[in-house]
């Protein structure tokens, strides 16, 4: 009985330390564009600063096919002369996307960046990319987070750059000086649409290591990938005083395919949390190969309304809601909604806890004391108890880096 009392004791503080955001139930249109309503506990805050390109009647859609790019926060990178459009030869969701056309131009330099308006503590960024090469070799510079607001090749900066067929892609610059900070990712293949995922917490001053830099990669028909998590980051070198800013959305074609490949964007997504809503193709979290941003239009504690993105699904798929708070904690049972349809759907009974795989066995020891109580334990609960999540939030990387990818 004892092993037992410690055993409830530590998967109770486990999962309170683990607990992640629980839908009750989902309501209203389940249709591109309509609000829909989402009653639950644990979602936590959200600080509704987001950036939103996608959407069916959002700023991509709703753009003129071969205009310029142009939006408030956005500016062209890094000349006007070579300039991004609203394209629809290619789009990923709806009609239309953003081409940076280096065959147009005859030239890769192509770019637009984002200002957030201050520097970044937490900073977010999804969005679908696709580059087709024409069967160049060379490089895309697809992102960076920087400093400063143009591509120069100073740090403080995190930079993504394929070089196709190089193993080394993302380099984290410390100080504007530093250039050796390289780190491998995941790399697009020519001709898919692909989803960037990226979560950025610069170190919180010069010269400290607690940063986090992770990017996901999710390719079609594949299981989503976390490519790269470095933890313990130090995005700052000491003395440095310049601050991650400005997403910059390079997207640069050269050192072969400048003027023979394109590369196009669409749905963008940028804020400074890791709360999200999504839709996923697949019942659980850890199964889904599609996931579809949402947008928020309230969020609290325990309600969330949205307007849906049907992003790629199709009218009449069935697909599962799953909310993400700041931690990066999930439901990881998502609850159906069909897409066109509409009503209540309450969220699937969890499953019966399973024994925590990683929990770390009671020590067996019969003289020590017996452990303190669980402080002010709650009456005994008419549900049972949620499930512990399994646990990928918390990866025990070794050192500061920890690659995924095959
Ligand atoms: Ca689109």
């Amino acid at each position: 009985m004892k092993k037992l009392g410690l055993c409830l004791c530590f998967l109770l503080l486990w999962s309170t330390a683990q607990a992640a955001p629980k839908v009750n139930s989902v309501g209203g249109q389940f249709s591109d564009d309509s609000s829909v309503s989402v009653s639950g506990s644990g979602f936590g805050s959200h600080p509704m600063k987001i950036e939103w390109l996608g959407g069916r009647s959002g700023h991509i859609e709703s753009a003129n096919a071969g205009a310029k790019f142009a939006k408030s926060g956005w500016s062209i990178l890094p000349t006007e002369n070579f300039f991004p459009t609203y394209d629809t030869t290619r789009a990923y969701s709806g009609s239309k996307s953003i081409i940076f056309d280096s065959v147009r131009f005859g030239d890769g330099r192509i770019g637009v960046a984002y200002d957030p308006g201050a520097a970044l503590t937490n900073g977010y960024a999804s969005w679908m990319a696709r580059i087709e090469t024409g069967g160049a070799t060379g490089q895309w510079k697809m992102f960076r987070i920087n400093w400063e607001r143009n591509v120069v090749d100073t740090g403080p900066e995190m930079t993504v750059f394929n070089w196709f067929g190089g193993p080394d892609q993302v380099l984290l610059r410390r100080t504007v000086a530093d250039r050796d900070r390289y780190y491998p990712s995941g790399y697009p293949e020519s001709g898919e649409w692909v989803r960037m995922e990226m979560f950025l917490k610069p170190s919180s001053a010069a010269g400290r290591s607690d940063g986090n830099v992770e990017i996901w990669v999710h390719r079609p028909g594949k299981s989503i990938q976390r490519v790269l998590n470095v933890t313990n980051a130090m995005t700052y070198g000491s003395g440095e005083t310049n601050r991650w800013r400005h997403y910059i959305f390079q997207n640069y074609q050269g050192n072969g395919p400048g003027g023979s490949s394109r590369v196009w964007m669409d749905d963008v997504y940028v804020q400074n949390t890791k709360a999200r809503l999504e839709l996923g193709n697949a019942a659980t979290w850890s199964a889904c190969t599609q996931r579809e941003v949402q947008y928020p239009t309230a969020w609290n504690d325990g309600f969330i309304t949205f307007a849906l993105n049907q992003g790629a699904f199709k009218a009449g798929q069935k697909v599962y809601l799953y909310v993400v708070d700041a931690n990066g904690s999930v439901n990881e049972q998502g609850t159906p909604v069909v897409l066109g349809t509409s009503g209540a759907v309450t969220a699937p009974t969890e499953p019966a806890p399973a024994p925590a795989p990683t929990a770390p066995a009671p020590a067996p020891a019969p003289t020590e004391p017996a452990p303190a109580p669980a402080p002010a334990p709650a009456p005994a609960p008419t549900e049972p108890p949620a499930p512990a999540e399994p646990v990928t939030k918390k990866p025990l990387a070794p050192k500061n880096l920890k690659l995924a990818m095959k």
